[in-house]
């Protein structure tokens, strides 16, 4: 028997948001119906998604959303983040693709219809092809070719939208895009990845004028992922090591945004690593946002190695992980969220992603994912804790509504709290989300 969520006073409050979240390339399918993007031509690449699969159908939420929105609603969230897929609103020629913008308006009616809040994420990873040939992240121009974009889309979603993401994990598409090459498009190469972050950064800027000019009133934002480092032992190698790869993961996103400025590691880069920064590009950067969106899985320790790098330890035999192999730490986001307040002045945060893999099974018509049911329990009442302790969190997503395309991990890992059959599209609420629901549905 799976336990009951408990009731947490802290996010009880009416104005506390409890959301659910999505991304497009990872349910919608339907690639045939918009331009390719990064994602259609890396899936191609032989090894590069373990089961070989693509986002050709993906949960065909694109034929679905009616079904996916009214589970949303029956199971009580107060909102639904989800983005929008570029190349399903921007056609190579320039021009605008009515279907696609259509697609997402019948969404926001429909969100609208029953009082669901819609957080719109802008950019969660589909570069359009077209643009990767034009250099994609590299290349200055598709920061400027993301605001037009932007503008697009604010014109024709009006005040339909509770708020706006400009992008979800520029590290990921920084980092793990064009330096390691583990995401699409697969580039490899220290000398691409703070480059191509900084163009993220400077498209989030360009898009914050963007959505403050059309929509002044719609709180707008960015979305950060966050690991919690910890020093692998106290000793003064590992305590500097941690700083390291703090600054490199977490402040290379949080202090360009927040502060205006790249932390001091930017001027330790060989010369070949550091972005061009043009004059004017900071404080486009550092436009103020309404809100800092952040996703949070796991911590991680630092063991310090010789010429002053560092390496980031797997998970200790002894650890509770995901499937994953993530450690499951939710203290590590209480400390996330307290660090955070206690180095920047921040702005109203919303935890935008929470969530775990599960190996789930159906067994007569259940699925009884009991270590994502405490998983969630215990980060909420990590973010409770935070809260006490004076961080201003505003709400809470869960990632993610259904078992989706996890990106190179293919179909293999769900992080649904819906359960998914990829031959049906037949949709099982686990008792993640019923226990969830019951919740929510006190807590209305
Ligand atoms: O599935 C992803 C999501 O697209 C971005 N954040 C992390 C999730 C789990 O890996």
């Amino acid at each position: 028997m799976t336990k009951s969520f408990t009731l947490n006073k802290v996010l009880s409050g009416a104005d506390f948001t409890m959301g659910v979240a999505t991304s497009s390339f990872q349910i919608e399918g339907a690639s045939e119906l918009r331009e390719p993007c990064i994602w259609d031509t890396f899936c191609q690449v032989p090894g590069a998604v373990k089961d070989s699969s693509d986002g050709r159908t993906a949960c065909d939420h694109y034929h679905l959303w009616q079904q996916d929105i009214a589970l949303i609603d029956e199971l009580g969230f107060d909102a639904y983040r989800f983005s929008v897929c570029w190349p399903r609103i921007i056609c190579a020629d320039g021009s605008v693709n009515q279907q696609g913008l259509s697609f997402y308006l019948a969404i926001l009616n429909e969100l609208q219809r029953r009082g669901i809040k819609a957080y719109v994420t802008l950019y969660h990873w589909e570069l359009p092809q077209f643009l990767e040939d034009e250099g994609g992240w590299l290349n200055r121009e598709t920061a400027y070719a993301f605001a037009d974009y932007a503008r697009v889309v604010a014109t024709a979603f009006g005040d339909k939208v509770s708020a706006y993401t400009t992008l979800n994990e520029p590290y990921c598409s920084a980092f793990l895009g064009y330096e390691i090459g583990v995401h699409a498009p697969g580039k490899v190469g220290k000398q691409y990845g703070k480059k191509a972050a900084h163009h993220l950064l400077l498209a989030h800027g360009l898009a914050m004028q963007v959505l403050t000019d059309i929509c002044p009133d719609i709180p707008s934002g960015l979305v950060l992922n966050f690991t919690t480092y910890y020093p692998a032992t106290q000793s003064d190698a590992d305590k500097q090591a941690t700083l390291l790869a703090k600054a490199h993961f977490n402040d290379w996103y949080a202090s360009p945004a927040l502060t205006g400025q790249y932390p001091p590691l930017l001027e330790s880069l060989p010369a070949a690593e550091r972005p061009v920064i043009e004059p004017g590009d900071m404080a486009i950067i550092s436009a103020p946002m309404a809100y800092l969106g952040v996703n949070y899985y796991t911590r991680a320790l630092v063991q310090a190695c010789p010429g002053g790098h560092f390496e980031i330890l797997p998970p200790a035999d002894n650890v509770p992980v995901t499937a994953m192999n993530w450690e499951i730490y939710p203290q590590g986001l209480r400390d996330l969220l307290l660090q955070l307040h206690n180095e920047y002045d921040l702005p109203p945060l919303f935890i935008t992603e929470n969530g775990m893999a599960e190996d789930d099974v159906v067994q007569n018509g259940q699925v009884h994912d009991k270590v994502r049911v405490n998983y969630l329990q215990h980060h909420m009442q990590a973010v409770a804790e935070a809260m006490e302790h004076g961080v201003d969190v505003r709400g809470y997503f869960v990632w993610s509504l259904l078992d989706n395309f996890e990106w190179a991990e293919g179909y293999l890992k769900r992080f649904g709290i819906v359960h998914v059959d990829f031959d049906t599209q037949q949709r099982l609420p686990k008792q993640s989300a019923l226990k969830l629901s019951e919740w929510l549905k006190q807590r209305r």
